[in-house]
């Protein structure tokens, strides 16, 4: 082969993965989305919560297209909403009963009791600012559900090389649960996270998957 004709197939090479494969349009997004079901506390201690939700996220680069609705939530408070996960390669799940023991309550699932298997705060989903997990209990800014109980967020969120590398091996949850009904979230323990349990109680989880 020729000099030029090696520098025209390298050319060719370089336009084709850049634009994808139907007639030159841009590639899309990676799409995904998560099925949040509720986390199991005893029903007795947690006054029937059920929570649970649907997201479906679109990446681009490092930024995640996050539409996230949540259901069966305590009414005019503010719900906090992260993805969790470990560092690849290792598999964090949403967490089972057997996480109830430990922290402030043996019958509640807390965060401390669900982070050996869901992981730590990657991202926070604030309605604004930042999205660090530094603004994991940022209630001012976290979604509000309505009167109904539901909430939808959406919010183009710039995410760590590592999360964005690994969204498939990630989780999303939905914190926050109004146990007596009182309607804020003063009542019960200080838990190690410095937050009432009532606000950092983690209600829905769901892995996220890559939609085919
Ligand atoms: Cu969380």
């Amino acid at each position: 082969m020729s000099v030029v004709a090696v520098a025209a197939t390298a050319l060719f090479i370089t336009a084709t993965s850049a634009t994808g494969s139907k007639g030159g349009e841009p590639a899309g997004p990676e799409r995904y989305v998560a099925a949040l079901n509720a986390v199991p506390h005893d029903p007795a201690a947690d006054g029937g919560s059920n929570a649970s939700g649907r997201a479906m996220l679109a990446l681009r680069g490092d930024t995640v297209s996050v539409l996230l609705k949540g259901r069966g939530l305590s009414p005019n408070l503010p719900h906090a909403a992260h993805i969790h996960g470990k560092d690849h390669p290792e598999i964090s799940t949403c967490p089972g009963a057997d996480r109830r023991v430990g922290g402030v309550s043996d019958s509640l699932i807390e965060t401390v009791d669900g982070l050996a298997d869901y992981g730590p705060i990657l991202v926070s989903f604030t309605t604004s600012g930042d999205t660090s997990p530094a603004s994991g209990l940022a209630l001012d800014r976290m979604p509000m559900a309505k009167d109904n109980g539901k909430f939808t967020f959406r919010r183009d969120i710039q995410v760590p090389a590592e999360v964005a590398d690994h969204l498939d091996e990630k989780h999303i949850v939905i914190h926050g649960h109004d146990i007596d009904g009182d309607g804020n979230y003063n009542a019960g323990p200080i838990t190690a996270l410095g937050a009432p349990l009532e606000a950092e109680l983690p209600v829905a989880c769901g892995e996220i998957h890559r939609r085919r």
